[in-house]
């Protein structure tokens, strides 16, 4: 039996399944992914100059900016065949699928999925720099780059996890009970190297879950997957998800 037929067989049979996805899934839609060597993010910028509090705090105009350009570009995009396989599959199945997710893209959410995990923020929006005092609103800003209270001087930054920063308390516990307690894992377009969120992928392994990657080359946690599905999510993901259509 192939990957996929196997893979297929274990979903009709799970009672729970997690979808932990990266940046891979939003290729198709043309999102660059962060670790390409030749079109991610992070083969023209060097992360710790643009993805740390320290670099906001050092250079506010130049990070706000770079955020501001790719808020741009997500919002021209769609969700793809991708997303909407996993939305397909919550309407056919409903109670039995969580998205958790590492994207700062919001397109899960416009494909319809419910209850999205985002463990890495909301590219879309913005929370104070420092703590929030009164004076601090949005009908206080002033017009800079990034915007500022006008009273305080408190910066508007992105409401996304840099690293060195926690992660939401509650959408990181949220997701650390599913991985224990799910069948199967699917893991989609995720290179497995940004902690905590790779180390869902290993919770759900050493409880006993089967883990599926879903990714065109190999990754980090190839080695505790029970199957490896090689290609582009937008199109092996209906093929994995549509269980009315039983030909493999
Ligand atoms: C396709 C495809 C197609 C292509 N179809 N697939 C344990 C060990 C070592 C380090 C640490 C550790 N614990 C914590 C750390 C430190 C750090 C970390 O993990 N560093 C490692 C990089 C070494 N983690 C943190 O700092 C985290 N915070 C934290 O741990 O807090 C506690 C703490 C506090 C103080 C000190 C220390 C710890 C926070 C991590 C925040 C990550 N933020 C970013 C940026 C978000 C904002 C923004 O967008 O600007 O999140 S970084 C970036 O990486 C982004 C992503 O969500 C994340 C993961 O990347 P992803 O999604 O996997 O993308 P890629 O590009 O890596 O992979 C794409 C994949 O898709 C590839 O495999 C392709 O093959 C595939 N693909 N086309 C399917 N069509």
């Amino acid at each position: 039996m192939s990957d996929l037929a196997n893979a297929r067989r274990w979903l009709s049979q799970a009672r729970s399944v997690v979808a932990l996805t990266g940046a891979g899934i939003s290729a198709e839609s043309g999102v660059p992914t962060f670790r390409d060597a030749h079109t991610g993010v992070w083969a023209k910028y060097d992360p710790m100059e643009l993805a740390t509090e320290q670099a906001f705090r050092a250079h506010p105009q130049r990070v706000w900016r770079w955020y501001m350009t790719r808020r741009e570009m997500v919002a021209k995009v769609e969700p793809n065949a991708g997303h909407l396989a996993l939305k397909a599959f919550e309407l056919a199945h409903p109670g039995r699928l969580r998205v958790v997710t590492q994207n700062v893209d919001g397109l899960h959410q416009r494909a319809g999925q419910s209850e999205v995990i985002a463990l890495h923020g909301d590219l879309m929006a913005d929370k104070w720099l420092d703590a929030e005092r009164s004076c601090c609103s949005m009908e206080n800003l002033n017009q800079e780059e990034p915007p500022a209270c006008r009273s305080c001087g408190n910066l508007l930054r992105p409401a996304v996890v840099w690293f060195g920063e926690n992660l939401p308390l509650q959408a990181l516990e949220t997701a650390e009970i599913l991985a224990r307690s799910c069948s199967i894992m699917l893991v989609i377009g995720t290179s497995g190297v940004v902690y905590p969120a790779a180390g869902l992928a290993r919770v759900a392994a050493q409880a006993g879950a089967r883990v599926v990657c879903v990714n065109p080359e190999a990754t980090e946690l190839d080695s505790l997957a029970a199957a490896c599905l090689r290609g582009p999510a937008a199109e092996l993901l209906p093929q994995l998800l549509d269980m009315e259509n039983e030909d493999d």
